[in-house]
């Protein structure tokens, strides 16, 4: 009989097909939300298995993914770590990167005002730049069919833009003085940008933010993931 696991979701699964020798599994695709986990990841230097998951393909739907995230959205982790007696599950980006950030102590600080301000930012991204550019990525295939839908994520997306230009003229980073967990949510939103017709020049505190992030080599190999 195959091993068995309890996985923190509270149900047993066979340990060979969702739990291998990597200390975290990452259940991924090349979509920003995915790809906010892998730069995490790659920035803390620590080992990680990715699974790809075809979202195109449909495989959000295959039985053995949707009892990792009945919802059918990656990206998924399973913290192979046992020493609080069970595996870990964890689907949501933001949840993702605040559990990796405060497991391993890095790019999110353990407590006061900096810890908040970043979380406020990570909410932002989750909340108002997900939805809106998710949902101008799909309109913008369809102008013609849905002109004011289009009309009406681009407005909002230019808008976004132009909150975050304006924080970025007064902040190096989102959350202040340090690199984190909220740049770290946003950069994979923003290197889309040619799908958003904005005139990126125009916004130079995000145009130069954007390029401090993109040098970072650990930014570079979690854009590749999965490859
Ligand atoms: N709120 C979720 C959103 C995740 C999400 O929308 N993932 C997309 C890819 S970026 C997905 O899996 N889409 C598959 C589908 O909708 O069928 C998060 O932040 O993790």
């Amino acid at each position: 009989m195959a091993a068995s696991i309890k996985m923190a979701r509270g149900f047993y699964c066979p340990k060979q097909s969702l739990v291998g020798s990597a200390m975290i599994e990452l259940y991924t695709w090349s979509t920003p939300n995915g790809r906010k986990i892998s730069i995490l990841l790659e920035e803390l230097n620590v080992k990680y298995k990715i699974h790809p998951i075809d979202i195109y393909r449909g495989d959000q739907s295959n039985p053995a993914f949707v009892a990792l995230n009945p919802n059918k959205k990656i990206p998924v982790i399973v913290d192979d770590d046992v020493s609080e007696g069970v595996s870990t599950i964890l689907t949501e980006s933001g949840a993702i990167l605040i559990y990796l950030a405060d497991k391993f102590g890095a790019f999110l600080n353990r407590d006061g005002v900096g810890r908040y301000r970043a979380i406020e930012w990570v909410m932002f991204q989750l909340s108002a730049v997900g939805p809106n550019f998710g949902q101008l990525h799909h309109f913008r295939n369809r102008v013609d069919q849905q002109p004011y839908a289009y009309e009406r994520f681009l407005g909002e997306t230019h808008r976004l833009y132009g909150v975050l230009n304006k924080r970025l003229e007064e902040s190096r980073y989102l959350a202040g003085h340090d690199y984190g967990i909220a740049d770290i949510s946003l950069f994979p939103w923003i290197a889309r940008r040619d799908w958003h017709n904005v005139d990126f020049p125009q916004l130079p505190n995000l145009s130069r933010w954007f390029d401090d992030v993109a040098q970072r080599p650990a930014v570079a190999r979690g854009m590749s993931v999965p490859s």
